[in-house]
């Protein structure tokens, strides 16, 4: 007999998967949906105590003997704080003991409802890790579940181990639901030091390189290894500082449209943010499976599909995956992707706009610059346009704040005897303005400021703001604030000032902008929100045209017999 709770299910599958057999069961009403599920499985031998605080304890002593973890459950109030002395004694000597107390919904806390205690209020040396289990309501309650019940069930053993504590949230006592249980995600650890691990065979991998520091040689050697081992396209975007074998733009063609056939049935990601709303959109509904490779061994379940940690150097996974297989896979998955990334086209015609800036300054920043841009819009149209390999890209999509971009530059400028280069906004500049001032400032600063009077990401045609039109721009967009130029504040502080109105003044700036000078330079150019989101639409709709286009002259080719396509070519000669 099973619970309908999906929540408590969930636990039930993964209780299993994590081979924990034995449970201490206190006597109690809000834990009757757990009891019942579990007391008839032959899988769990269950075990009735009373006294909440002698049932830790006889878990711990359970578990000192069989060496594996023992669960406890109780109802909710003061039964949980009677586990506490137990779990103290378990944290301690590291003896894994999970506590499932039962609670009602959060909404009862406080209220004067009879047994509703703040029970996820416990001392930090009676458990490793402490969740709380809401009732299922959506899907983002189910991934949230899953997560946070992988998590405790994986600090039982995790560095050493010892206790977890799980508390779930029930309101009705209990619903019978489908025998059948159905397998709920696990979240596997990997560590160097496992013999086991898991083998990729001839899956399409995309490994995906988010926000990353440049990666040493070594890095790159056991990337590459990787790369040539396995049928991987590796998704990156400027931020991700890796421009070795099998690397795809991924963006360019995500921004214009979708995966398409593209889906990989395998991601693996490493680095952080990538500030990439296309494909973190592509990726959380897809059906695809998520390992995760990072030092830290933290959940980063970017795309709800998490089902392994490696949780060891970046370098180390690549090399073993590697050494896992003998001789080279195809390129098959890399060469779909390039194809189909090399049918996004760049229309010529664009007004001036952060786009168009992009499309002629990408190609003129020096080898070895450092290269910022500002969140969302700078980032976005930078991404369709190549950068030098040597150029080092940044972007504190991290916080994903505008308000320190300058700062953030300025600081890496003033310890680099390279070029460095900003690509910023009007809002995200004048909120960190002050920083222009600051003295240690060199000459080979370059700061380029979009000023389209406002935050234009708002007023983008595809932003649900625009739909708002010009009333937008009164809180949202919050247009015409800071008065004119910074041409003032610029020259104050000592920067050589560019001003930019038009398309030919930007040709003239744009090689004294690049060269070497006596002072910092800043550019300003003069775009408004509705050119640049015009410029996006261009970019946009004319790839859409041509992948319309090319849908109709593919349908031709393939509906027309092959004797009339060879007389036809004959003809018009092709
Ligand atoms: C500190 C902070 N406040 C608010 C936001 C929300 N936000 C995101 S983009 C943006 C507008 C940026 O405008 P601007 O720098 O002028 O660039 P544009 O979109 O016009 O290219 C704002 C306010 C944020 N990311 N960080």
């Amino acid at each position: 007999m099973i619970t309908d709770y999906k929540h408590v299910r969930m636990l039930l599958s993964l209780l299993k998967q994590y081979n924990i057999k034995h449970i201490v069961v206190s006597p109690g009403s809000r834990n009757i949906s757990i009891v019942k599920s579990v007391e008839d499985d032959p899988f769990f031998t269950c075990y009735s105590v009373v006294d909440e605080r002698s049932a830790a304890y006889f878990a711990v002593g359970i578990s000192l003997q069989v060496n594996a973890p023992v669960a406890i459950t109780c109802t909710s109030a003061q039964a949980t704080r009677n586990y506490m002395p137990g779990l103290t004694e378990a944290f301690y000597r590291k003896t894994p003991v999970l506590a499932i107390t039962t609670d009602y919904d959060e909404s009862f806390t406080g209220q004067l409802n009879m047994q509703s205690i703040k029970q996820m209020e416990m001392p930090s040396d009676t458990a490793n890790v402490s969740v709380d289990i809401p009732i299922i309501k959506d899907m983002n309650d189910e991934y949230l579940v899953n997560r946070r019940l992988n998590l405790a069930l994986d600090a039982l053993t995790r560095n050493g181990g010892g206790p977890a504590h799980i508390n779930v949230r029930i309101n009705e006592h209990w619903k019978k639901g489908d025998d059948k249980l159905e397998l709920a995600r696990k979240i596997t650890r990997y560590k160097p030091l496992d013999e086991e691990w898991p083998k990729i065979n001839d899956k399409r991998i995309l490994l995906v390189i988010g926000g990353h520091r440049p990666f040493s040689n070594k890095e790159t050697v056991a990337i590459e290894a990787f790369a040539n081992a396995h049928n991987v396209a590796i998704y990156v975007n400027h931020i991700s500082n890796f421009n070795g074998l099998k690397t795809v733009h991924g963006n360019k063609l995500l921004t214009i449209g979708s995966f398409g056939n593209l889906l990989p049935e395998l991601v693996i990601s490493i680095g952080g943010h990538l500030g990439d709303y296309p494909l973190d959109g592509n990726l959380k509904n897809a059906k695809i499976e998520h390992w995760r490779v990072c030092e830290d061994g933290l959940y980063a379940d970017a795309y709800n599909s998490l089902t392994k940690i490696f949780e060891c150097p970046e370098d180390y996974f690549f090399q073993r995956m590697a050494d896992a297989v003998k001789g080279n896979s195809n390129n098959n998955y890399y060469l779909d992707w390039q194809a189909e990334i090399s049918k996004v086209t760049i229309p010529e015609k664009l007004p001036l706009s952060n786009a168009y800036i992009a499309k002629y300054l990408s190609a003129l920043i020096p080898s070895n610059s450092n290269l910022h841009f500002s969140i969302l819009n700078s980032l976005r149209n930078w991404e369709l346009y190549d950068v030098d390999a040597s150029i080092k890209c940044y972007s504190n999509v991290a916080g994903f704040g505008i308000d320190g971009d300058l700062s953030t530059f300025l600081g890496q400028s003033v310890a680099s005897d390279d070029m460095n280069f900003l690509i910023i906004g009007d809002l995200a500049f004048f909120y960190d303005m002050n920083a222009l001032g600051i003295r240690q400032i060199k000459n080979n600063v370059r700061i380029v400021l979009i000023n389209n009077s406002g935050g234009g990401e708002f007023r983008l045609y595809t932003h649900t703001a625009d739909n708002f039109g010009d009333l937008s721009n009164r809180h949202i967009a919050a247009a015409g604030h800071f008065g004119e130029s910074a041409e003032g504040w610029a020259k104050n502080n000592n920067f050589e000032y560019l001003r930019v109105k038009n398309k030919e003044k930007l040709k003239e700036s744009l090689p004294i902008f690049i060269k070497h000078s006596e002072s910092p330079m800043l550019m300003e150019v003069f775009t408004t929100m509705s050119d640049d989101s015009k410029a996006l639409e261009t970019i946009i709709k004319s790839n859409l045209h041509q992948t319309q286009r090319e849908k109709i002259k593919q349908t031709i080719k393939e509906s027309m017999p092959s004797g009339l396509k060879t007389g036809l070519k004959r003809i018009i000669g092709k």
